[in-house]
């Protein structure tokens, strides 16, 4: 997009009034951030122009990391082709190790100046070239090292103490069995607990293996350089990464630089946008076979999947690591160096916590540690619509008939800025919403629930109550000299409330009651990373905002995740009946403990559904299950076929609305006629239809903190052995693989199948894995596989999610293969509050000439649901066909192999 186009564009949307405010908050943010400088500079996070101007020289300290990472010519270049000011030093050599009752603490020799480089061993490439890291002070001060295990599998390594009061829930860990190994003299020592190993090398080398000897991960020692922190990690050939939080790039991370600030892109963003909304320091790692892997050098394939002994090439199962840091970082995850990872952080000490394990395993302790989601309301999984806006009243209201009129299923209507008296968060424009609870109860009555978009900026008018409020009760981030910070957003010039105080917390989470009580139910958050408006420079609050738990640098990057805090305790304490919607744009580890999430500002093309589809699995990979993107993309506008493709493959994602961007015409259902309405009509229809299932894995990311939408990858867990995940194809939950339609005029796709035996959805063809195969792609159809051994619950569709069918539902069988067996969950309950569930495990079986269900219910507080219950037998020939069935019946069909 032009320069001038953009320019044009943002000031008819910002409004021209808002314009002064821009230019004088852009010169003046520069000002504050020559004022009040970080304590160490890190110019190193942002790879531009005007902040790289500002730093000088190289220093020797920089030599070192470019040598101990082997960055070529051992010249002071980072990742950014930045030359480092910083002196970055490690912490020296061990001199004493204790045993502590989940670990060890490790205490350092205060070294000397000059001792030693930091990593930099014969081995090393780079060593060679000899040069002293003259200059290294060991200005992080005599440092220890703490190593506690939480749990078998999972160890907290301190170096230095993060930010006091960082966001995670409290929780007491069971005792764990510690096994304390000091090695013989100059060897190191070895911690060891039945789920892993780790060494400490005398001279502060850190490598985690698999109890059986296979390493999973080998650390230098972290180099400290005033508040900075830089901790590297030899990566093997063949090892994948992913997670990061919300990321525009592809599944598999590896290659790239991310950095960890939440940032809004400005209206439109793409692959490649680094960083967005939404960051978390938390990665897996996956080490491929080595069969896949011709191309990479075989030493450094060798370095992970050889066991102890040198002998077994097996791939290690992979781990987790989650950085406690919520400062600016960056993570090059292979970039500059193909053989390393470095993380750089901009103070907020070194903590992190290290998972060994498969996906499944290490996400369900990532979430013991960062919080399980709570169970969403089941209306949240119905269809959504939205645009920038629809107002006033009387066009809503139209937009809930043509959902009638087109008989197409909703569950929400979402309003956006233009609802609030200008743009005053927590109020409504009484021109353009009279009514605000009568159009909510008319809006249910026919099933629709409205959601209210929320922006954190609180528009400085001294007639606004929330603004005088504030103040009274000094609630907004403030300078160091007192002053509360004035930004500019939606409003004009806006203060921004404190969300990391407890206090603040409190205040703001009871206004949602202003909107509850008009029968608002459910809250969108936007703007949190915070964003505000910049002509240039970063579009956020000057990095010496104070909040009660620190400057800006520390909690920028947490703010949108106590807003979300803020609402989510709000809403339980407002309505404790009723289970808070909440989908927020930004975020940080643990999001998930209160709120959904979306890809936002997308351009309404192909490339841009194809990057969601990585982003969202990402995103679960992160901790975050609930997800979506705006059907038809955000800026721009779809054509009808991108509409439908982008359709079709949110209707199997966790989160399924359509939005679209101020100015462009509108993306609903209907928009494009027919044969798209139809289309829209049957694939919303279908999402309704497996609303059973869906809840079901609702329920079991609540459970376990997986995610619903899974990468190709993780049901081979085991043995891993895809060279790069596809990043346009995903399973929803264990029995759906989903292959989207990413490329304009597709009418057929190629599909991944992984191993075993799958059905295609449409036609029941049975289809065996490893395999790729092209099925039909009309625009009316997506590629859909079953897994065989699925029990598929599905219901008929409803208008929506209050008016569901409790009617008949129908399981469908995929028969496993002959000699095998299958297994299917179904969790049930009223659809929101807390009152009693329901779980149904049902157990299919083959054998020969015949399928066997067995309905093996296990817990009872809920009754069964439906009135009616029907088998249908899918990809064999059975002679009855479909039949009712009754809960915790055995029914054995004589089958015919098709
Ligand atoms: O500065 O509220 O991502 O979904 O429509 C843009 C207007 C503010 C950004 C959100 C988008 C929303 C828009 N918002």
């Amino acid at each position: 997009m032009g320069r001038l186009r953009r320019l044009v564009e943002s000031v008819v949307s910002i409004g021209i009034g808002n314009v002064v405010a821009v230019l004088r908050y852009t010169r003046e943010r520069k000002r504050l951030e020559r004022r009040y400088p970080p304590p160490t500079p890190f110019p190193w996070l942002w790879p531009r122009p005007e902040v790289g101007a500002t730093v000088v020289g190289a220093a020797d300290g920089a030599t070192a990391i470019a040598r101990a990472t082997g960055a070529s010519g051992g010249v002071a270049a980072g990742p950014g082709g930045f030359r480092f000011a910083e002196t970055w030093a490690d912490p020296g050599q061990v001199a004493e190790v204790v045993a502590t009752p989940r670990g060890a603490r490790v205490r350092f020799a205060v070294a000397e100046a000059d001792a030693g480089q930091p990593g930099a061993d014969a081995d090393e490439p780079g060593a060679e070239t000899g040069e002293p890291a003259a200059g290294a002070t060991r200005d992080c001060g005599p440092a220890t090292l703490d190593l506690s295990f939480l749990a078998p599998d999972l160890i907290e390594v301190t170096w230095r103490a993060p930010l006091a009061g960082l966001p995670l829930p409290e929780r007491d860990w069971p005792e764990v069995d510690v096994e304390f190994i000091p090695a013989p003299p100059g060897e190191g020592w070895i911690l060891r607990t039945a789920a892993l190993e780790v060494h400490l090398a005398p001279d502060a080398r850190l490598s985690f293996f698999e109890p059986g000897g296979r390493l999973l991960r080998e650390e230098w020692p972290p180099l400290f350089a005033g508040e900075n922190v830089c901790h590297r990690v030899r990566l093997a050939g063949c090892e994948r990464f992913h997670g990061l939080g919300e990321r525009a790039s592809p599944v598999d991370l590896r290659g790239g630089t991310y950095r960890m600030w939440n940032r809004d892109p400005g209206g439109a963003y793409g692959p490649g946008a680094d960083p967005v909304y939404l960051s978390i320091p938390i990665y897996l790692s996956r080490t491929m076979a080595e069969a896949g892997h011709e191309g990479s050098k075989a030493s450094e394939a060798g370095q992970r999947g050889v066991d102890a002994a040198g002998e077994s090439r097996n791939p290690s199962p992979g781990y987790l690591v989650f950085y406690a840091n919520s400062h600016p970082a960056s993570f090059d995850l292979g970039k500059a160096d193909p053989s390393v990872a470095e993380h750089r952080f901009a103070g907020g000490g070194l903590r992190y916590y290290f998972i060994p394990g498969p996906a499944a395993q290490v996400l369900e302790r990532y979430a013991d540690l960062t919080g399980k989601p709570p169970l969403p309301p089941l209306w949240a999984f119905g269809y959504h619509q939205c645009r920038w806006s629809y107002y006033p009243e009387a066009r809503v209201r139209k937009l809930a008939a043509d959902f009638a009129h087109h008989d197409i299923p909703v569950d929400a209507i979402h309003l956006d800025i233009h609802y609030m008296d200008g743009y005053r968060v927590f109020t409504v424009d009484k021109t353009r919403f009279p009514d605000l609870a009568g159009l909510a109860k008319d809006l249910a009555a026919q099933g629709i629930r409205l959601v209210t978009i929320c922006d954190p900026g609180v528009k400085r008018d001294p007639g606004y109550f929330l603004y005088r409020e504030g103040l009274e009760e000094e609630a907004f981030c403030t300078l160091p000299d007192g002053e509360v910070v004035i930004a500019p957003v939606w409003p004009g010039p806006c203060a921004f409330p404190d969300f990391s105080h407890p206090a603040v917390r409190e205040w703001w989470g009871g206004q949602y009651g202003r909107l509850l009580g008009a029968g608002v139910a459910g809250f969108w958050q936007d703007m949190n990373e915070p964003a505000t408006f910049v002509a240039a420079g970063e579009p956020t609050l000057p990095l010496a905002a104070r909040h009660a738990l620190g400057d800006h640098r520390a909690v920028h990057n947490l703010y949108g995740l106590f807003m979300n805090q803020a609402a989510y305790e709000g809403l339980r304490r407002l309505d404790p009946e009723r289970r808070p919607f909440i989908v927020s744009r930004s975020g940080w580890a643990g999001l998930q403990r209160y709120a959904w999430t979306w890809t936002a500002d997308v351009r309404s093309d192909w490339a841009c559904l194809r990057q969601t589809i990585a982003t969202i699995i990402g995103l679960g990979l992160s901790g975050i299950p609930f997800s979506g993107s705006d059907v038809g993309g955000f800026n721009g506008e779809a054509t009808p076929e991108l509409y439908i493709r982008w359709l079709q493959a949110s209707a199997f994602m966790p989160f399924f609305r359509s939005h679209t961007m101020i100015g462009t015409p509108d993306q609903a259902p209907w928009s494009y006629g027919e044969p798209y309405t139809t289309i829209a009509r049957d694939f919303i229809r279908l999402r309704y239809s497996l609303l059973p299932y869906i809840y079901t894995l609702a329920w079991e990311a609540a459970e376990k903190g997986w995610p619903m939408v899974r990468p190709l990858f993780w049901s081979e867990a085991d043995a891993p052995t895809r060279e790069s995940p596809d990043d346009d194809t995903f399973l929803l939950g264990d029995s759906l693989l989903v292959a989207p339609v990413t490329e304009e005029g597709a009418t057929s796709r190629e599909v991944p199948v992984p191993a075993g035996l799958w059905y295609d959805f449409w036609t029941d063809r049975p289809l065996r894995g490893p395999a790729r195969v092209r099925l039909d792609a009309p625009l009316g159809r997506i590629p859909v596989l079953v897994r065989a051994g699925a029990v598929l619950p599905r219901e008929e569709p409803a208008s929506s999610t209050g008016a569901r069918g409790t009617e008949r539902l129908s399981l469908h069988l995929y028969p496993p293969e002959v000699g095998a067996s299958g297994a299917g969950h179904l969790y049930t309950d009223r659809g929101d509050g807390y009152g009693p569930c329901r779980l149904d495990r049902f157990v299919v079986t083959r054998r020969q000439g015949e399928v066997e269900l067995r309905w093996v219910e296990s817990e009872r507080g809920f009754p069964w649901p439906y009135r009616r219950t029907e088998v249908t037998l899918h990809g064999v020939r059975d002679a009855r066909g479909s039949r009712a069935v009754e809960p915790s019946s055995v029914w054995v069909g004589a089958v015919e192999d098709l």
